[in-house]
């Protein structure tokens, strides 16, 4: 197959989705043998961002270093799946404008679904005031005004959402 990378940034609250529905999609593009990476912020945070937090300056500069190192692997050929929440609109369009093939996905689930779910239990301690600058609760989350794809994690399945993005990918011939 031909070596063409892509940027597909999945954009939403904590846990709205990006990862999951990120490796559906990885695999799925596995199988018709591109080159993949994900690029998870817990993950980058853990490794590449070690010493940023999450206030407004930390996480621009979270995004920022995602954002470049997506650039690198995208432009060598790799479709870079990118999961993290990127809450600033005006960084995500920098990031768009910066780069030749740029997808984004608003992974949109409601805060209230998202609370409900508290997979990592981090809802709760933000409300108890235990994690400051949480999105959603005290910290905004700027919704995307023109994804360029929508998946409404509480409609629709992960593998329908799953699926819209491969379709997106095909359609705009970046696959
Ligand atoms: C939001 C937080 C916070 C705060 C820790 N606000 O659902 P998760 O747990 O696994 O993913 C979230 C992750 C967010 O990191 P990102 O790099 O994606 O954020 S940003 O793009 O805004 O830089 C969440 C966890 O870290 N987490 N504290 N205060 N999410």
């Amino acid at each position: 197959s031909q070596e063409r990378g892509a940027t597909i940034w999945f954009t939403g609250l904590s846990g709205a989705g990006k990862t999951t529905i990120a490796r559906v999609v990885a695999e799925q593009l596995q199988l018709a043998n591109l080159k993949v990476e994900i690029l998870d912020g817990d993950l980058i945070r853990q490794h590449l961002a070690k010493e940023l937090g999450f206030s407004h300056a930390d996480r621009i500069e979270n995004v920022r270093r995602i954002g470049f190192v997506a650039d690198l692997l995208s432009r060598n050929g790799v479709i870079v799946l990118v999961a993290a929440i990127a809450p600033h609109r005006s960084i995500r369009e920098e990031l768009k404008q910066n780069s030749d093939k740029f997808l984004e996905v608003y992974v949109n689930s409601p805060l209230e679904v998202c609370e409900r779910r508290d997979v990592k239990g981090l809802y709760a301690k933000a409300r108890c005031g235990l994690i400051p600058n949480f999105t959603g609760i005290d910290m905004a989350y700027e919704v995307p005004l023109a994804p360029d794809l929508e998946c409404q994690t509480d409609r629709e399945t992960i593998a329908q959402s799953a699926t819209k993005v491969l379709q997106k990918l095909v359609a705009l011939d970046y696959i």
